[in-house]
């Protein structure tokens, strides 16, 4: 790390170890929760008064909230876009541990990019929590850190880079991390092969992906016993080398012959992180796995139970926890069923769906993304969901999704999503790739409107 920067890493702690009793505030995702966890053991270790709360985002609505506390406040992966907000709202009292873009710098703040780090490939939020912690001399998170990064995406194209790099190093010195390069299909911990291939959605598995019985009959030409010894099915980490070897070979040229780009298929074979301390064949030994299991605890109104697990809670809150994701999965199933069943509808440079209160906002963007892997949407077009905003019966909530073949046409949905709610009173903005949106629910149509033509634009015409 550059050495200015940790210097200021260490003086920023020096003033938050002085505070005596706080709350820490943190984004709902697999990146806030950890990073969230990561500061509440801190700060507990160091022997403060400490509370948390979770925030589906910081905006004019759950500030309200904000402005009842009357002790600091320490934000974790938010807070460096917010800070006109939070002087609007006279939040003085506060710290803030971020990777997004800030509006401003200020000496109660740590952010990435002031020493030219990439907010969101080198660090995350929770990475940003660990460096604050270790400074404080407690680098016993490095695995949660980790767990954070991956749930950013932040190993997207097949590792993990820059501070990232750092915690990892820091973990497997401490025996409690592994890296490999191999097959980075989801559920490789804790399903069954089967379902491993059947479920697989990044990437699309031509034939297998959504097709049990083909899944089994591939396994078995490739001469993949299914079950172990002891009669249970086998899970991608049960399998010997040169079997893992075979299978990696064979959904290789799976993918080849049905003309997948090159750079998908080497996606899927990277690195992957395993939690040594974790007991063998459940989620919270496989990074993704763990950061898909806090993703569900958000996206289900109970954040908090994923910070309990983080913190080493294997009881109730684990067994919870394991019950929201089959909560979760069973929720995003029964939403691409009804996309299937219901179908899209076009407009000239996109196609849109309506899920008319059938799917809930916190899961619509999920059930756009993987309908997109799964090829049930036509890749040629972006796509829009629209869902009931839940706080407000008046407006609606759009996710919009994208690929990568667009984005290089000139699509950027951020913007999109940004100009278009702008202009019907709403709100809104993103990533090129995946963007959303608030707006009035009587402007659903000058919205769409909008957005045709600011596509069109974006992609020259
Ligand atoms: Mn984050």
């Amino acid at each position: 790390m550059k050495e200015d920067f940790w210097e200021y890493i260490c003086n920023f702690s020096e003033k938050l170890a002085k505070e005596k009793k706080l709350t820490a505030v943190s984004h709902h995702d697999a990146d806030g929760i950890t990073a969230c966890a990561i500061m509440v053991d801190l700060l507990r270790k160091l022997g403060k008064e400490v509370d948390f709360l979770i925030l589906k985002q910081l905006d004019s609505m759950s500030i309200e909230d904000l402005s009842k506390i009357n002790n600091p406040i320490v934000f974790t992966d938010m807070g460096s876009g917010q800070y006109t907000l939070l002087k609007e709202n006279k939040i003085k009292d506060f710290y803030v541990i971020d990777h997004h873009p800030p509006e401003v710098d200020h000496e109660r703040q740590v952010n990435p990019h002031f020493y030219g780090y990439d907010g969101g490939r080198d660090v995350s939020g929770s990475g940003m929590a660990y460096f604050v912690a270790k400074s404080l001399g407690h680098e016993e998170n490095a695995h949660i850190a980790l767990v954070g990064a991956v749930g950013d995406m932040q190993d997207s194209d097949g590792k993990l880079r820059s501070l990232n790099r750092i915690i990892l190093k820091d973990g497997e010195k401490q025996g409690i991390l592994k890296v490999k390069h191999d097959l980075r299909l989801f559920g490789r911990q804790s399903r069954p092969l089967t379902q491993m291939l059947a479920y697989a959605s990044n990437p699309f598995l031509p034939g297998l992906t959504g097709q049990r019985e083909n899944c089994i009959t591939f396994l078995q030409n490739l001469g993949i016993e299914l079950k172990k010894p002891n009669g249970k099915l086998k899970s991608y980490v049960d399998l010997k080398f040169d079997e893992r070897q075979k299978l990696m070979s064979a959904l290789y040229i799976l993918l080849l012959d049905a003309g997948i780009p090159e750079f998908v298929i080497q996606g899927m074979v990277g690195e992957v992180y395993t939690l040594l301390k974790e007991e063998k064949g459940t989620e919270l030994r496989d990074s993704k796995e763990f950061s898909t299991l806090l993703n569900a605890c958000g996206r289900q109104q109970k954040p908090e139970i994923g910070v309990e697990v983080c913190l080493g809670d294997r009881g109730d809150h684990w067994l919870t926890a394991r019950d929201i994701l089959q909560d979760h999965r069973r929720m995003l199933r029964e939403g691409i069923e009804y996309l299937k069943k219901k179908g899209t509808k076009h407009m000239k440079n996109f196609d849109y769906f309506d899920s008319e209160g059938a799917i809930t906002e916190s899961i619509i963007g999920v059930v756009a993304g993987m309908a997109y892997g799964a090829r049930i949407l036509d890749p040629s077009k972006p796509i829009l969901a629209l869902a009931q905003d839940r706080d407000n019966p008046e407006y609606l909530k759009i996710s919009s999704r994208a690929n990568w073949g667009l984005i290089r046409k000139g699509i950027h949905l951020g913007n999109a999503m940004k100009d278009c709610s702008k202009k019907v009173n709403g709100d809104g903005g993103g990533h090129d790739i995946a963007a959303g949106a608030r707006i009035p629910k009587n402007k659903r149509e000058e919205f769409l409107q909008y957005v045709d033509e600011t596509f069109k634009k974006q992609l020259g015409g």
